[in-house]
């Protein structure tokens, strides 16, 4: 069902410019993909989204099979119709919300039983259910159900997480029916390079429609995140889409891109903006500061954002201190935009022959040392 089409690579890094075609319609790559964890883009309309460019959205199977349930969105005829989002949605498995989220987990090479950080209630979630309720949510692409690893792991225990791993891959797949969804595979192993080449490997012989990188942004040095997607380069197929998951910082989004990775997602522009923090071209700045006070410049003077070509860093700070919730929306549209913008004007660089340059120059200019 998923359509993939690489229109450009870069001859310096290994960047590549495609368009992967959904049900939903085409999404141009690379892309950011900002996250409607309860069925909603915290803070934004669907029109506002696609008035910030947002090509795809991603939703959790964790948090809407606790609630409403997976059910009452089958009933509504599905997450797009439920929510009034007619776009692209990618619907993560619940492989990391239930390792993160629930308490009293106990793993099985069946599956993991939990309880719910909403009501205490016990669930058993399996590879199978897993892609049964991403089935019920209907959306484009779907993710096999994984155990991702925290950060320090010792290779014995990543080991057993990418064994189990391969086999809840295999088992998702086999339990997938729906030929209008696409079902990705997640490569695990924490930060052994050898463990990352095995699960690759293996997952190429079940032939998924794309890949993603789990398992890093966890806590590890940059560089070990950075060796890991080195080395995932050459071991996953050129020809299917990869994605990083739960990556949003800007400059890891290009050193991403520049190793090959074609889609991400993260929470931290919405987070951020809800909390005053804003991505701007020099670097992060908190709206909070009282060095804005008297501020009557946009936050970026190089975005066109609706934040930004409408309302100052004063403005917007003033309605923080009031305890406003347009501050929270304003932040969170920039933010948005900020790493959409960011996304395609990579993408123009890719196809135009200049993205290593571009890269350069974003770095130079941003200056921050956080990630
Ligand atoms: N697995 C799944 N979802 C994820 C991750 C993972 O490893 C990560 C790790 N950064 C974010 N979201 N299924
Ligand atoms: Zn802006």
């Amino acid at each position: 069902m998923l359509k993939f089409k690489l229109e450009a690579t870069c001859n310096k890094t290994k960047a590549r410019a495609g368009v992967i075609e959904t049900p939903h319609g085409k999404i141009e790559t690379p892309v950011f993909m900002p996250v409607g964890t309860r069925a909603t883009v915290k803070a934004m309309a669907p029109f506002e989204l696609k008035a910030i460019g947002a090509q795809i959205i991603l939703s959790n199977t964790y948090h809407l099979y606790l609630r409403p349930g997976a059910d009452v969105v089958a009933e509504a005829g599905g997450l797009h119709n439920f929510m009034g989002w007619d776009r692209p949605i990618l619907t993560d498995s619940g492989g990391f919300q239930v390792f993160s989220l629930s308490t009293l987990r106990e793993i099985t090479d069946d599956g993991v039983l939990f309880q719910s950080h909403l009501d205490g209630t016990r669930h058993f979630m399996t590879p199978e259910k897993a892609t049964l309720v991403q089935e019920q949510l209907g959306s484009d692409i779907a993710m096999c159900f994984d155990e991702c690893v925290p950060y320090p792991c010792s290779p014995e225990n990543s080991y057993k997480a990418v064994e189990r791993t391969i086999a809840w891959a295999e088992r998702c797949k086999k339990a997938h029916k729906r030929s209008d969804q696409s079902l990705f595979g997640i490569v695990q192993g924490s930060v052994y390079p050898e463990q990352r080449i095995y699960c690759a490997s293996e997952l190429k012989k079940m032939d998924f429609p794309g890949y993603a990188i789990g398992g890093l942004s966890v806590g590890e040095p940059h560089e070990k995140m950075y060796q890991m997607l080195d080395v995932l380069s050459e071991e996953l197929p050129h020809e299917k889409p990869r994605y990083l998951m739960g990556v949003g910082y800007p400059l890891n989004l290009l050193e991403g891109v520049a190793r090959g990775v074609d889609m991400f997602d993260c929470v931290l522009p919405t987070r951020n903006g809800r909390n005053g923090t804003v991505f701007t071209y020099s670097g992060r700045i908190n709206l909070k500061n009282k060095a804005y006070e008297r501020d009557f410049s946009p936050i970026d003077p190089n975005c066109n954002c609706y934040a930004c070509r409408n309302f100052s860093k004063a403005y917007i700070r003033h309605l923080y201190r009031s305890g406003e919730i347009l501050a929270s929306r304003l932040c969170t549209w920039h933010n948005l935009h900020f790493l959409v913008d960011l996304m395609s004007k990579a993408r123009i660089a890719i196809l135009e022959g200049s993205f290593e340059d571009f890269k350069r120059r974003f770095e130079d200019n941003f200056n921050d040392e956080g990630g």
